[in-house]
C-alpha cells in the first residue's frame, strides 16, 4: 500500500521516532497511559483502545482511560473492545510512575481533562491528532489535519511497529473511521479512508452491526429531547444558521447525561436551508457547549476558535456562559464578518 496523502502533514521521521520513544519505555518497563480526549467519540475512544490493544500485545504496559471522573462511555460505545480495560484518572499511576502519556484526538492540554497533570509534570507525550486548531503540545507529534480521523494514524503507526490488526483492534479502528467520516459521506473521505475501511473488513469488522449501534440507535429519553430541540428549531436566513438548544432543566428530567444530545447536531444540520448548524447544549456546571457544523463554504473552526473553542472547518464545538439568546447572537456577529 502507498503512504496515504495525508502523511505528508507529519515532520519526516515522525512514524521513526514515535517507535524509538515506544522503544525506550518497552526497555524500561514502565507504565503507559493511553488518553482519549474528554466526551470522548468513536474516534478518540476507536483510537486509544486500538492503540491499547496493539501497543500491548507488543510488549508496554498501557492503560487506557478519558481524563474526567466519573469516566463516562457513550452507549454505542460501551462494547468497543478493550472498553474493560478503561481506568478512572485517580486509578492511573502518578506522572513520576508514568513512562510515557499517548493523547488521541485531542488539539491541547485543555481537551484531556485530569491527564493534562501528566503533560506539566513532564511526562514524555507522544501525540496523535488530526485537528489543525491542535496547540503544538507534546514530544513527538503525530498530527496530520488530513487525515480524516485519528485512528487512521493510529493504524499507520500500528503498522510501523509490525502490528498486525485483529479482529478487535480492527474494531476499535473502523469505529473512529465510520464515526469521524460521517460514514464515509464527508468531505474529509479519501482513497486512504476507503482504502484502511477494506483493510478492516478483511479483518472481520462486523460493520453492519457497528453502523446500527452507532448511527441508528437512540434511546426512547434521546428521541423525546430531539423533540424538545426541534419544537424551537430557529432559522437566521441572513447568515443561513439553523439553531437550536436543550435546557438544563430538560436534561435533568430525562435523567440523561450530555451524551444523550451528542449526536443532534447531525439532525439539525440537515435541514435544507442551513449552511450553518449550531446547537447549545446543557453544560453539568450551568453553562453550554455548542457544537457547530457548516455545510459548504463557512469555517465553523474558526467560529468556534474566536468563542475559545476549536475544531475543523465543517465541524467545530465551543464553551460559552450566558443565555441561549446571548451565544446565538455572538455566533451570528461572527458568522456576518467578512
Ligand atoms: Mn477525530
Amino acid at each position: 500500500m502507498t503512504s496515504p496523502a495525508w502523511s505528508a502533514d507529519l515532520d519526516p521521521g515522525a512514524f521513526e521516532a514515535a517507535a524509538a520513544l515506544l522503544e525506550d519505555v518497552r526497555r524500561r518497563g514502565a507504565p503507559v497511559v493511553v488518553a482519549a480526549h474528554v466526551s470522548p467519540d468513536g474516534d478518540a475512544l476507536g483510537g486509544a483502545l486500538a492503540l491499547h490493544l496493539g501497543l500491548s500485545r507488543w510488549g508496554l504496559a498501557t492503560i487506557p482511560t478519558v481524563g474526567e471522573a466519573p469516566l463516562k462511555v457513550p452507549a454505542a460505545l460501551a462494547e468497543l473492545p478493550g472498553v474493560e480495560d478503561l481506568l478512572p484518572p485517580g486509578a492511573l499511576p502518578r506522572p513520576d510512575e508514568a513512562g510515557l502519556v499517548i493523547t488521541v484526538d485531542a488539539a491541547g492540554p485543555d481537551r484531556l481533562g485530569r491527564i493534562a497533570r501528566y503533560l506539566e509534570a513532564g511526562v514524555p507525550a507522544l501525540v496523535l491528532d488530526h485537528h489543525a486548531s491542535s496547540t503544538g503540545f507534546g514530544d513527538v507529534r503525530l498530527v496530520a489535519p488530513r487525515a480524516a480521523a485519528t485512528v487512521q494514524i493510529a493504524a499507520e503507526l500500528l503498522r510501523a511497529l509490525k502490528i498486525g490488526f485483529d479482529r478487535d483492534i480492527a474494531t476499535c479502528l473502523y469505529v473512529g473511521l465510520v464515526t469521524d467520516t460521517g460514514r464515509f459521506g464527508f468531505e474529509n473521505t479519501d482513497r486512504s479512508a476507503m482504502e484502511l475501511a477494506g483493510e478492516l473488513l478483511d479483518a472481520g469488522v462486523p460493520h453492519a452491526e457497528l453502523t446500527a449501534r452507532l448511527f441508528d440507535t437512540r434511546s426512547l429519553g434521546e428521541l423525546r429531547l430531539l423533540a424538545h430541540a426541534l419544537q424551537r428549531l430557529t432559522f437566521v436566513p441572513g447568515v443561513a444558521l439553523v439553531h437550536t438548544h436543550i435546557t438544563h432543566a430538560e436534561l435533568a428530567d430525562a435523567g440523561l447525561g450530555l451524551e444523550a444530545v451528542e449526536a443532534m447536531i447531525d439532525v439539525v444540520r440537515s435541514a435544507d436551508v442551513a449552511e450553518v448548524a449550531l446547537v447549545l447544549k446543557p453544560a453539568p456546571d450551568g453553562t453550554w457547549k455548542g457544537s457547530l457544523r457548516s455545510r459548504r463554504c463557512v469555517d465553523v473552526g474558526a467560529v468556534a476558535t474566536a468563542l475559545g473553542g476549536g475544531g475543523h472547518a465543517r465541524a467545530a464545538g465551543f464553551d460559552a456562559a450566558g443565555t441561549p439568546e446571548e451565544i446565538v447572537a455572538r455566533v451570528v456577529t461572527l458568522l456576518r464578518e467578512p
